[in-house]
């Protein structure tokens, strides 16, 4: 008796969540804004940053990402300061996934062209549950910070916190930068 009551209770949850969660689960529902790429240096590799906002009740995450600019997209985090590409990045329900200079960010590799500030990349978003989000991402000058961006944690990334003269990225970036393209130049 108890397991048809159970299966029956599952049954009808799986129903209504087919139905878009009349059951009280509510599907992911994604927004994103901000998005940027500072211009890059040359073609070998660019990076970018937005924030995913997630306004439902489940959670969600960033699972790959396609662009027109690259066929070799990757999702990176920062580690004590060295890039690491991971599977997917969640998004809590509620919640925000931020990309920001010296955390997670978008990686693109052997860029087709190089893109100009002004330009615009197209970038689609790929997520576990949600559908596919698509982006025109603003390529913006090399040393961009977008304003009120204050919840990065680490403090102000664009002064000299290397103090190597590093001209183009943020400087944790571009050091890391640097780890990649070694990395790449090794294929
Ligand atoms: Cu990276």
């Amino acid at each position: 008796m108890n397991r048809r009551t159970t299966l029956a209770a599952v049954l009808a949850l799986t129903a209504g969540f087919a139905l878009a969660g009349c059951g009280g689960d509510s599907a992911p529902e994604l927004k994103v804004s901000g998005a940027y790429l500072p211009q890059p240096v040359d073609q070998s590799m660019a990076g970018a940053f937005m924030v995913i906002e997630n306004t439902g009740g489940t959670a969600d995450k960033l699972t790959s990402v396609t662009s027109d600019l690259s066929d070799d997209v990757t999702i990176h985090t920062t580690k004590n300061n060295k890039m690491e590409q991971v599977k997917s990045l969640d998004i809590p329900a509620n919640g925000k996934l931020e990309l920001a200079r010296g955390g997670n960010h978008l990686m693109f590799m052997g860029l087709k062209k190089k893109p100009a500030e002004g330009q615009k990349v197209s970038v689609e978003l790929h997520f576990a549950t949600a559908k596919a989000i698509k982006v025109e991402v603003p390529v913006r000058s090399a040393t961009y910070v977008p304003k009120g961006s204050g919840s990065q944690g680490s403090g102000s990334q664009d002064n000299g916190s290397h103090g190597n003269g590093s001209k183009h990225d943020g400087p944790q970036h571009e050091g890391s930068m640097d780890d990649h393209a070694q990395h790449h130049a090794e294929k």
